[in-house]
């Protein structure tokens, strides 16, 4: 190998090496950037996910009311002839979403009833039941006139009586006459030991409540609960 040999032999080993180390070079540019989108991909889905985090945490605080109804359209037995009345036991759950919130306000909604004939809606007791099992009357039997009822909702905060007959009816400025559509409290209820539902407040929001209607009066007359629901507001502040 002459002079010229070894000197194009080094310029090949130099170029050879250049472009080894631009390869390499140009490689490691290459993870380098590959890793730069990775962090900031991660860090984008990591603030994504924490801004996701936040929209949730604050949906959650500001749910405080509670609002569902229920069609359960079935027969309420009919009050036998010797022993007691069998209740129709209908639910409605409070989610985990209102765990520790405590009742603040409570309304019983829409409560439907069919009759078969006119004095049936005078066989019904109604009673509403929080998660912690206690209970309140809404309706004692013989204080409703007709066959059916409602949309009935129990509310309260309304100046309107449930009124049995006419006359009297002067507990509240307004009253509901059969078939009882519309909105009235249980604070002028002339039904013994009814009412009201702020007796619930303090309690416990989330669980099971049942809705218990039973037949308790001879005549064969029998009815058929239709639906109803609840809309629960929590004691603010919400913890
Ligand atoms: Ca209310
Ligand atoms: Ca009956």
């Amino acid at each position: 190998m002459g002079g010229s040999d070894h000197l194009r032999k080094a310029r090949q080993v130099t170029m050879a090496g250049m472009l080894a180390t631009g390869t390499r070079a140009r490689t490691r540019l290459a993870l380098v950037g590959v890793l730069a989108l990775a962090a900031c991909v991660t860090l984008g889905a990591t603030v994504a996910s924490s801004a996701e985090a936040k929209k949730t945490k604050k949906k959650t605080k500001i749910a405080r009311s509670f609002q569902q109804s229920i069609s359960p359209n079935a027969a309420i037995p009919n009050n036998p002839a010797s022993g007691p009345s069998t209740p129709l036991n209908t639910t409605i759950t409070v989610g985990k979403k209102f765990k520790g919130r405590v009742i603040g306000d409570v309304n019983v909604t829409g409560i439907q009833t069919t009759g078969s004939a006119d004095g049936a809606l005078d066989d019904l007791v109604l009673r509403v039941i929080a998660p912690n099992g206690q209970g309140v009357l809404l309706l004692g039997s013989g204080f409703m006139e007709g066959a059916s009822m409602g949309p009935l909702t129990f509310d309260d905060d309304v100046f309107v009586e449930i009124c049995y007959s006419n006359p009297p009816c002067q507990w509240a400025p307004q009253s509901l006459n059969s078939p009882f559509v519309g909105t009235a409290s249980l604070l002028y209820n002339g039904s013994a030991g009814s009412g009201p539902l702020s007796q619930l407040n303090g309690g416990p929001m989330q669980g099971t409540w049942t809705f218990s209607v039973w037949d308790e009066s001879g005549p064969a007359t029998t009815s058929v609960l239709n639906s109803w629901g609840l809309q629960i507001t929590a004691r603010s502040p919400v913890k």
